[in-house]
This record gives structure tokens, C-alpha cells and sequence, in this order.
């Protein structure tokens, strides 16, 4: 399956195309769209949530809620755009408003600065546009169709917010416990530490500043054998890895117990294996986050993914305008506190996106009910 994403974040609209779906998959747009609003909710969003009530309109691909097994083609509108005509739109924009909406003291830590370099621009706006976050509402919409490939074979996909700035949920969750994060303000489950990470972000926007945090997404019921150690490119842990890391303003990814595994000895971290007429082969632990050799073992999915703290700053750090070269205070453009309520979400999505991918791949099928058979043919 292949995903491509286009759009700006002021721009008419965000826009995939997903090719390689089997035929009669069942799409409910309304489960995208609650997804959708899942993205654009928790606390310590920024003003551009209000003016957007993502919804998808499905373009391509679907007939009478079915796939047809040809490309998918998704769309959002951006609402903003009304706004952002003037100086957004492909015809002839209006040079004194592309002035004022031109940014040139360059963010630390955003893309504005190489990307000017690299593109020959002088406005960090033909940059940040597509740098943007709001990429990722495409993306959990195009999710949301994986989803539902992925829920066709019974496998499902959760997670919670672990930290958010140094306040952490320390609690261990079973799979059943993990829908209460999508529930509280901040995503935590543990209701004290989620009121502390609350405080946390207020405090945070009072000093004009923003908030870096930690998730953890469980994915249950993908049988073994997904993936393969025969070459490197179809390892599905690297394949996860590749495509958390693709998220706007992640900086790690850790699978299973991740950098903890290279503080400790052999006997301490392998998942002993054992055997059941019954269950087959199973382990006690899930050290290894469910992936042994770049191939699912048959036990939960466990990912960890870190958000940097977004470089948008209501007071902003010490850099260098791009145009006169002197000394300045970044640029700040009305922005988000805190997302990582909605990497969550979006962590999700890319997630679905890859085993859904890489279960096409093992799998084949023209059609769903093909795929389903085979699926439910394993060990
Ligand atoms: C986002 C929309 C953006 C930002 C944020 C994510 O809206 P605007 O720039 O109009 O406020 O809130 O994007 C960034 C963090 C960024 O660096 O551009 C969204 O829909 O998720």
C-alpha cells in the first residue's frame, strides 16, 4: 500500500491518496471523523483549533461505503483558508499581505531555517506551511482507513499519554483500560497525574512556553510472522521506527523496553518462551515490544515515541533574522501549548498505516473477504 500526503497548513486543503486498498473494505466515514476531532481536542491546543472542524470528504475509491480497489483519494478542507487567500493562493497574492505574513526571524528548532537555505526562499512561510502539523490531520484520516482494514482481522490499536513535561502516569494498563485516555484532558489515565499535567501546561503558557511529552501505543491481536528479517527494508520494527519518526517534532522511538535494553544483561531482558497445547507458544514478558528479529511474535505491539516541545514561542528564543542577519527574537505565530494529547492520535494512525501495509504485503488479495480468509488461516 502506498500513502501520499499533500497540503499546506493555510492552503485550501490537505489531501492523500492511498493506493493498493483490496476491494469490499468497509469504510464508515463517520469513524474518521471522530478520529478526526480526537486529533484537535486536549488540553493546551492552540487558537487554530477553534476555527477547524476537521471533517473528511472521501473523493475516490469508495462506492456505497465499499472500496473498490482503486486509489482512495481523502480531503480535508482547511476552514483557515478564508483567511489566507489573499496571500495563500496559487493565483496572484497580494504582495503587502504576503509582507505582513512573511516570517524571516527563524524558529530554533523548526524547519524554517534550513529549509529557506535549502529552498532559495527568503519568507520561512514557503517553508512552515508544509513543516506544519497540521500535515498530520491528513495522515490520522488516511489512518482511520487503515484502521478499519486493520479491525476487519480483529487487531486493534491503543495507547495513553505517559508524560507530558517531566509530570509522568506511571501506571501499567492492561489493553481494556487504554480507551480511558481518549477521555481525559491530557490523555494520561491516571486522573491525578493528568490534573498535574494540566497545571503543568498552564503554567507553561503563562511563561510562553510549550510542552514535550512521551506516549506508549499497544497494538493487539497481529499474529506472528509480520515482517521479516530477510532483508533489511522489510524489518517492521525499523518500518515503525521510519514512520513515528516522520511525525512533526518526534525524537525518539523506542520498541518494547527500547534504551533500557542496553542497561542490562541478556538473562534479565529476553521474554522466556514457553508452550501450551492451547495457547502455543507464548511469554510472560513483552520486553521485546512484541517484534523479535523485525517480525511480530504473536504478543502486543509496544511502542514509545517523544515529542520535542513545539518551537512556536509566545516569547520567543534568541536567533538571527534571516533577511538583515542581526541578532532577534523569534517569530511567534499563534500555536499549540501542548500536542501531545493529539501525537497520541496521530502516533496511532502512522502505526496502522504501516501494519496495514506490511499485512498486504505477506498477504496479498484483491479483495477483503481473500485477505480475511488468509489472515484467519494462520497460526
Ligand atoms: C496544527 C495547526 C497549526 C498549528 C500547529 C498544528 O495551526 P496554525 O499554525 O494556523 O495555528 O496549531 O502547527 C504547528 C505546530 C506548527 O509548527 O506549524 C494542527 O492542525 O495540528
Amino acid at each position: 500500500m502506498k500513502l501520499t500526503t499533500a497540503g499546506e497548513s493555510h492552503g485550501k486543503a490537505l489531501v492523500a491518496i492511498i493506493e493498493g486498498l483490496p476491494a469490499h473494505l468497509e469504510i464508515d466515514v463517520e469513524r474518521i471523523n471522530a478520529e478526526l476531532a480526537l486529533r484537535q481536542s486536549g488540553y493546551g491546543r492552540g487558537g487554530r483549533q477553534k476555527i477547524e472542524r476537521d471533517r473528511v470528504e472521501i473523493l475516490t475509491g469508495v462506492r456505497n461505503k465499499e472500496t473498490l480497489g482503486s486509489p482512495v483519494t481523502l480531503c480535508i478542507y482547511n476552514k483557515d483558508y478564508a483567511n489566507w487567500e489573499s496571500c495563500m493562493s496559487d493565483r496572484a497574492c497580494d504582495e503587502n499581505i504576503m509582507q505582513a505574513k512573511s516570517l524571516t526571524k527563524v524558529r530554533p528548532g523548526h524547519a524554517d531555517l534550513t529549509g529557506i537555505l535549502k529552498f532559495e526562499q527568503t519568507d520561512a512561510r514557503n517553508i512552515l506551511e508544509r513543516a506544519s502539523a497540521r500535515e498530520t490531520a491528513i495522515r490520522v484520516a488516511s489512518g482511520g482507513v487503515f484502521k478499519q482494514y486493520l479491525s476487519a482481522l480483529g487487531i486493534q490499536i491503543g495507547g495513553y499519554v505517559k508524560e507530558i513535561c517531566g509530570i509522568k502516569d506511571e501506571g501499567k494498563y492492561t489493553f481494556e483500560e487504554l480507551a480511558k485516555a481518549k477521555t481525559t484532558a491530557t490523555g494520561m489515565i491516571d486522573e491525578q497525574s493528568s490534573r498535574l499535567a494540566e497545571e503543568k501546561i498552564s503554567a507553561l503558557k503563562k511563561d510562553g512556553d510549550t510542552a514535550g511529552g512521551i506516549v506508549e501505543i499497544r497494538v493487539k491481536g497481529v499474529k506472528s510472522g509480520f515482517g521479516s528479517m530477510m532483508t533489511y527494508a522489510e524489518k517492521l520494527d525499523a518500518n515503525l521506527a521510519q514512520a513515528l519518526m516522520s511525525i512533526q517534532a518526534v525524537k525518539g522511538v523506542e520498541i518494547g523496553a527500547g534504551f533500557a535494553v542496553g542497561k542490562t544483561s541478556g538473562r534479565e531482558i529476553h521474554d522466556e518462551i514457553y508452550f501450551e497445547e492451547e495457547k502455543g507458544y507464548y511469554r510472560e514478558t513483552n520486553r521485546a515490544g512484541g517484534i523479535e528479529g523485525g517480525m511480530t511474535n504473536g504478543e502486543e505491539i509496544v511502542l514509545s515515541v517523544a515529542m520535542k516541545p513545539i518551537p512556536t514561542l509566545m516569547k520567543g528564543l534568541k536567533t538571527v533574522d534571516f533577511l538583515t542577519k542581526e541578532q532577534a527574537i523569534a517569530s511567534s505565530e499563534r500555536s499549540d501549548v501542548c500536542a501531545i494529547f493529539a501525537l497520541e492520535i496521530i502516533a496511532e494512525a502512522v502505526v496502522a498505516q504501516v501494519l496495514a501495509d506490511c499485512i498486504s504485503k505477506r498477504l496479498g488479495g484483491d479483495t477483503m473477504s481473500q485477505i480475511k480468509n488468509r489472515y484467519d488461516l494462520l497460526p
